[in-house]
C-alpha cells in the first residue's frame, strides 16, 4: 500500500528506498535463473531474452525481457513490494477500465555491472521527454514512467551504486557537472554535488520517477553487480526496443499479469464479416 510518508518522501525526492523488497528466496530464485542463462553478448539471444546495451558497454549487459526468464521474473510484474506505490504514482489506478489494464511495463531488463562499467547520469526535470515526465495534479499523480530497481548482489561502496539526485525531477537546469560524470575516471558521487549513491543490500529495491537526474558510480570492486530494472508507464505505451512478450508468456501470465504485460489485445483478430 501507499503510505502517506511514501507520497511525501516521493514527491519531495522523487524516489523512495524499500528495504528488503524481496526475500532471501526470491532473491536466490532469480539468481538462479539468471545462471540458468548461457553468457548473452549484445544482439544474442535465448529463447527470448535479449542480450543488449545502450550503445556502448561501458554500463554493462543487460538481459532485456527479463520477465520471459521462468515464474521468478514473472512475480515480479506485480510485485506486493512495490506494485500499488507504483500504480498510484503513474496513476494507474485512474486509466484501469474493461479495455485497458492499469500499467505497462516498456523495458525490463537484468544488468550486469563489472569493474570498470558505470552509466553516466542522465535525465532530470529540465529534459522535455514526454515518457518520463513527473506531473501531480489536484493532488492525482501522472508520472510518465517510474523504474524499479532491484539489488540482487549487495551493492556498498565502490559496487558501481546507482546515483541520484534527490528533488532533480523538478529541477529546470541541468547539473552543470553532469556532462563530466561519464568522463571522470572515478565517475563518483564526489564532484557531483547533490547527488547521493544509494547502497543496497540484495533484496532492497530503489523505486524512482525516471524524471529524477540519475546514473551509476563506477564499479571500482571485484565481481559483478547484479540489478533487475523494471519500467511502468500508462497502458497505451509501447515497447521502448521492439520487443514483444512472446506468446508463450501471455499464455502463461495469470490474468493481471498480463494485462500489464498487454494491456490491451488489438482487434481484430482475423478477417471480419458483417452483414
Ligand atoms: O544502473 C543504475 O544503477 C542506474 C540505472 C539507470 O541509469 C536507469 O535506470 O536509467
Amino acid at each position: 500500500m501507499v503510505s502517506d510518508l511514501d507520497i511525501y518522501l516521493f514527491d519531495l525526492r522523487g524516489y523512495l528506498v524499500l528495504d528488503g523488497a524481496l526475500t532471501a528466496t526470491e532473491v536466490d530464485e532469480l539468481n538462479a535463473c539468471l545462471d540458468d542463462i548461457p553468457k548473452l553478448n549484445p544482439g544474442e539471444w535465448h529463447g527470448y531474452v535479449a542480450g543488449h546495451s545502450y550503445g556502448d558497454v561501458t554500463s554493462g549487459v543487460n538481459y532485456q525481457q527479463i520477465y520471459e526468464a521462468g515464474e521468478p521474473f514473472e512475480k515480479l510484474i506485480d510485485h506486493p513490494s512495490w506494485y500499488e506505490k507504483v500504480k498510484h504514482f503513474v496513476g494507474g489506478q485512474n486509466s484501469f477500465d474493461s479495455h485497458h489494464g492499469p500499467l505497462f511495463i516498456d523495458e525490463c531488463f537484468a544488468n550486469f555491472r563489472q569493474p570498470g562499467e558505470a552509466i553516466g547520469i542522465h535525465s532530470g526535470g529540465h529534459h522535455t521527454v514526454k515518457r518520463n515526465q513527473y506531473r501531480v495534479r489536484n493532488g492525482k499523480f501522472m508520472c510518465g514512467q517510474v523504474n524499479i530497481l532491484i539489488a540482487l548482489t549487495d551493492i556498498g561502496p565502490g559496487d558501481g551504486g546507482t546515483m541520484l539526485i534527490p528533488g532533480s525531477h523538478k529541477q529546470h537546469f541541468p547539473h552543470p557537472h553532469e556532462g563530466d560524470h561519464r568522463m571522470r575516471e572515478d565517475a563518483s558521487v564526489d564532484g557531483i554535488v547533490g547527488a547521493v549513491e544509494v547502497h543496497l543490500k540484495k533484496g532492497d529495491a530503489a523505486l524512482f520517477v525516471d524524471t529524477l537526474a540519475h546514473g551509476s558510480a563506477k564499479r571500482a570492486n571485484e565481481g559483478t553487480r547484479r540489478v533487475v530494472i523494471y519500467r511502468y508507464g500508462p497502458s497505451w505505451g509501447n515497447f521502448r526496443h521492439g520487443y514483444e512478450a512472446s506468446p508463450e508468456l501471455l499464455a502463461r501470465l495469470t490474468p493481471e499479469r498480463r494485462r500489464i504485460v498487454q494491456p490491451q489485445r488489438l482487434l481484430p483478430r482475423e478477417p471480419q464479416v458483417s452483414r
